[in-house]
């Protein structure tokens, strides 16, 4: 392995768990995510020549090398399109080291990619000195995952990894990335909330979520909108005989999200954490039924949460695998734990991880070093 000298700037960036607003940060929508404790690090130093090396803590017996004129959307790799997409999306001219660390569990659901291009956008934003801020990085890491990988995701993950605070949700506006924040604070209600891991990973997420995509660009179309935040759920209902059945269940739920997102808004504010849970499980129940993302494995965990006594439970992310959360009393929160694990080795499904996490802050600098 070559040489690696000391970075010029250290920067990082949070996972995500959504409490509520699913599968509509693409149809312009409110969603209401909060930035995790786990973190992806970047370590960056700036080159002479036009060479970019990439590793990984986690992955210390390879090392990729590549060069600025190679960097091209659509390219065929692993992990390291991730950093590269962020290279080019960010227009970056000069060789550079980028060493990752972190903590943010992979593959959960948890937004560890989202992590890792916002740490290595904020790092680069600092050594270049590009001015960006944080909805136009935002906006170029969602064009690095969506050109460059090829992933067709929304704005939510990058936005809530750039933009979140300690202490709060995010309420971002999907249509024009404008936020505020809503203060959580489960704890001092003697409230956890639950993240489950259920380690599933079924194979169909990337072409089922374009999927669901193009039946709610589809529905737009055919009611002559440019998304479906343009419509209440009176004139959507009015409006079924223009759509197929799919493309109404999808519109569906879609608006009944928004509309369950802006209400735990206000309960949040309140403090009616009952109110809450009950829309986080309404919005499973959409989820599952209408848009139908959602699998064994995120129903089972789901359903047992409730069934010991959570105030409400729903699947995160993207679905088809990945995680859940569970909005519980702190007492009640090993009972719960350990009725899913049982649900789960029952059922011969493997065996989820458990994670807590409060509010924590979004990406930042950590530190920019002299030389
Ligand atoms: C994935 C996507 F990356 C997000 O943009 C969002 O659509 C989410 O699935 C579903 O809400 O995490």
């Amino acid at each position: 392995m070559s040489e690696w000298l000391a970075p010029d700037v250290i920067a990082s960036a949070p996972g995500r768990v959504n409490l509520i607003g699913e599968h509509i940060d693409y149809s312009q929508g409110f969603v209401l995510p909060f930035a995790i404790s786990f973190r992806t690090t970047a370590h960056i130093r700036r080159r002479e020549d036009h060479v970019i090396r990439i590793r990984s803590q986690q992955r210390l017996d390879e090392e990729i090398s590549s060069s600025i004129a190679d960097l091209a959307p659509g390219s065929q790799g692993g992990w390291e399109r991730y950093v590269l997409g962020v290279i080019w999306a960010l227009g970056i001219n000069s060789g550079v080291d980028i060493e990752i660390d972190g903590d943010v569990p992979l593959g959960a659901g948890l937004s560890s990619s989202a992590a890792l291009e916002c740490a290595v956008a904020t790092g680069l934003n600092e050594l270049f000195s590009l001015g960006l801020d944080k909805k136009q990085l935002a906006l170029l890491t969602q064009k690095a995952e969506n050109l460059y990988v090829g992933v067709p995701c929304g704005i939510m993950d990058q936005s809530v990894s750039l933009m979140a605070e300690a202490g709060s949700a995010l309420l971002l506006d999907c249509r024009d990335l404008s936020t505020s924040l809503v203060p959580v604070d489960l704890g001092a209600s003697d409230l956890e909330l639950l993240i489950i891991d259920t380690q599933a990973r079924h194979a169909l997420v990337d072409g089922e979520y374009a999927k669901r995509r193009q039946a709610c660009e589809s529905a737009c179309s055919k009611l002559h909108i440019s998304s479906l935040r343009d419509i209440e759920m009176p004139a959507l209902v009015a409006s079924k005989k223009l759509l197929s059945e799919e493309e109404f269940k999808r519109a569906h739920h879609a608006v009944s999200e928004m509309a369950r997102t802006l209400e735990a808004v206000d309960v949040l504010k309140r403090k009616d954490f009952a109110a809450l849970g009950s829309l986080i499980t309404e919005s499973h129940v959409s989820l599952r039924d209408e848009y139908e993302v959602s699998c064994l494995e995120l129903n089972c965990a789901v359903d047992t949460a409730l069934a010991y006594g959570a105030l409400g439970a729903r699947m995160v992310g993207g679905g088809f695998g990945g995680s859940a959360i569970a909005l519980a009393e702190q007492g009640q929160i090993e009972a719960i734990k350990s009725a899913i694990a049982d649900a789960f080795k029952s059922a011969q499904f493997a065996e989820p991880r458990f994670f807590a996490s409060l509010p924590s802050e979004g990406a930042k600098v950590i530190k920019r070093l002299d030389r």
